[in-house]
């Protein structure tokens, strides 16, 4: 299996979910202005839309989509999920949230957008850090124990705390104790992070 990744981007999620999944897996860097991979292949290859993450499957199979990738491993990894009847359910409804909602705001802050919007983009991202905030079920966003879900959040606090963004206390709470996590320690490591 292999993750390509770019370092600090929202694959990172995928990254520190395959670690907290314990699976062993290679990673392959890609350049998203040139869309090569530190092996010099032409990432597109891999994913025709051009963005991380992908994941290649032992079987050769490629995925894209955080939230597609997200699912998969905690379809493999239960305990990365919600329970109940409607766990899954929640899962997807939260992922899609961060990704269609949070992750989309952060667009003009990635771009040469104007002072303006940038400035419009972070209260954007700010209102929908608050309402994810709202939405914590315990420490994490299911309850005691973090999952797919928390992972899929942890880039998107670092962006927020490296642009001056307004993070609520509970978000940065959930961020720290998911910093001090052996395997989220080990994928910073290896993006060049830490
Ligand atoms: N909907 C996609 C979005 C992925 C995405 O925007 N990835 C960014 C990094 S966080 C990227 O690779 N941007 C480079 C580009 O779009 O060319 C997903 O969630 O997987």
């Amino acid at each position: 299996m292999k993750l390509y990744y770019s370092p600090g981007a929202c694959s990172l999620a995928d990254h520190v979910a395959l670690h907290e999944a314990g699976f062993g897996f290679e990673i392959e860097r890609v350049d998203l202005k040139t869309k090569l991979t530190e092996h010099g292949a032409d990432y597109r290859a891999v994913n025709s839309k051009g963005y991380v993450p992908a994941l290649t499957l032992d079987s050769g199979e490629h995925l894209s989509e955080n939230v597609a990738i997200l699912d998969w491993i905690a379809d493999q990894r239960p305990a990365l999920r919600p329970t109940g009847p409607l766990g899954r359910t929640r899962l997807l409804e939260m992922m899609s949230y961060i990704s269609g909602e949070l992750h989309k705001a952060y667009g003009p802050l990635f771009r040469g957008a104007s002072d303006e919007d940038k400035a419009a983009a972070k209260a954007q991202v700010a209102a929908k850090l608050a309402f994810v905030a709202s939405q914590l079920k315990g420490a994490y966003l299911f309850g005691s124990e973090p999952g797919v879900a928390d992972f899929f959040l942890f880039p998107m606090i670092r962006w927020a705390a490296a642009m001056g963004i307004d993070t609520p206390p509970a978000l940065t709470a959930l961020q720290a104790r998911l910093a001090a996590r052996p395997a989220v320690q080990q994928a910073m490591a290896e993006e060049g992070l830490s």
